[in-house]
């Protein structure tokens, strides 16, 4: 486990290194940006630039994980397809091939020939990335990767990655948008029950560096499997909820409904809202917020996976919100209600056979979950 788990730290931080240079490199930014201009042709062609960044970034990973595990390999999914459509209307399917020129020609079938682009992303993908110094030792677990699946989200909240927008705010606010909820999210799951084993986060966007002002990236990352609990962050301490209520984060569309209901267990001003999915879990880690309550099924098991193993090692989790309103009043909340991560959903096609259809509550601490639920219970 110690291993796969310095895999997707690195293979974490060369994501965040295409994300980064995507945004940096002119010759790539304009193809990202340039979404409204030029002929129809190439309205298209750059508005699956945003895909491609995505597919890129996830196929880099499915192959590195591949390299070094191949009894993973029909288990590593993500939210893109490979399949791959440029501006001509042919279809290539993108995959990271064993050398740095090979890869470059193959983007730059998808890039209409733009030899620049394909090389700069190309060269991105193949280098190895800054050594990530984390102490993973003491890191036994006792699970063989062929018990092993993956979830990928190559860029969480894309359309904040987009638009590309600098938020500064003080020291441990959390950001209702722009760049810093753009994450690159992994998660692990056991193939027998779905459980989320390990997550690691990428934020390619955490903090500008003061000396050449380029941005630079944050990691998380969690284990949980049976006693075994261990996690980059600590876990944040409860502020004296009786005077002061818990605080919430939520998607800007949620229900008002919802709102009100909620505002019995919030404190005066606790709603708040925040970009991405991944980010308004990952909000709940840092204990920026209580818990992320989310009623609508517009979230996927790629989104989901790495911060919900991260919130389990903190004694936290993540339940379906739908089966957890379903359930008798009789104290402690049923474990079936966890999200789980292998099983797709028959009766429904394509993506929608992965979402994570009940809705959601992310939280860290059990008594909390039980409060939220009892104040969302009959209201929805
Ligand atoms: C999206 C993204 C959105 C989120 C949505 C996710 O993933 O995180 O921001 O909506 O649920 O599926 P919201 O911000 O309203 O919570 P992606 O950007 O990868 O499509
Ligand atoms: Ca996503």
């Amino acid at each position: 486990m110690a291993d796969l788990l310095r895999l997707l730290l690195r293979v974490a931080e060369k994501a965040a290194n295409v994300a980064r240079l995507c945004r940096q490199e002119a010759p790539l930014f304009q193809l990202l940006v340039q979404e409204k201009t030029g002929e129809d042709k190439n309205k298209k062609f750059v508005q699956d630039f945003k895909t491609l960044a995505d597919v890129v970034i996830q196929e880099m990973i499915r192959h590195d994980v591949r390299v070094q595990f191949p009894e993973m390999a029909g288990f590593i999914h993500g939210e893109e397809s490979n399949m791959f459509e440029n501006g001509l209307g042919e279809s290539v399917t993108v995959t990271v091939c064993s050398t740095e020129e090979e890869t470059a020609k193959l983007l730059a079938t998808v890039l209409d020939g733009d030899q620049t682009a394909a090389s700069l992303l190309a060269r991105a993908i193949h280098q190895d990335p800054a050594t990530i110094e984390v102490s993973t030792d003491s890191l036994t677990v006792p699970l063989k990767p062929s018990e092993l699946g993956i979830w990928i989200d190559p860029i969480d909240a894309t359309s904040q990655y987009i638009k590309g927008r600098e938020e500064v705010l003080e020291e441990g606010r959390l950001f209702p948008s722009g760049l810093h909820c753009a994450l690159v999210l992994i998660g692990v799951y056991l193939r027998s029950t779905g459980e989320p084993v390990m997550g690691v986060i990428n934020q390619p966007f955490n903090n500008k560096d003061p000396a050449d002002r380029g941005w630079r990236g944050k990691h998380y990352w969690g284990v949980s499997c049976g006693s075994i609990n261990i996690c980059s962050e600590s876990r944040p301490r409860n502020r004296s909820e009786g005077q002061r209520g818990l605080s919430m984060v939520l998607s800007s569309s949620e229900k008002q409904a919802v709102k009100e209901a909620l505002t019995s267990v919030c404190g005066p001003d606790k709603l708040v809202y925040a970009s991405g999915a991944g980010y308004k879990i990952l909000c709940v880690i840092q204990g920026l917020a209580d818990a992320y309550v989310l009623s609508e099924g517009s979230t996927f098991k790629w989104d989901s996976c790495a911060p919900h193993a991260l919130l389990r090692a903190l004694g936290g989790g993540v339940v379906d919100l739908a089966m957890s309103l379903q359930q008798s009043d009789s104290g402690a909340q049923d474990p079936s209600t966890e999200l789980t991560y292998h099983l797709p959903r028959t009766d429904r096609k394509g993506a929608e056979r992965w979402a994570n259809h009940g809705g959601l509550v992310a939280y860290r601490d059990s008594s909390q979950l039980r409060s939220i639920i009892g104040a969302l219970k009959g209201k929805l």
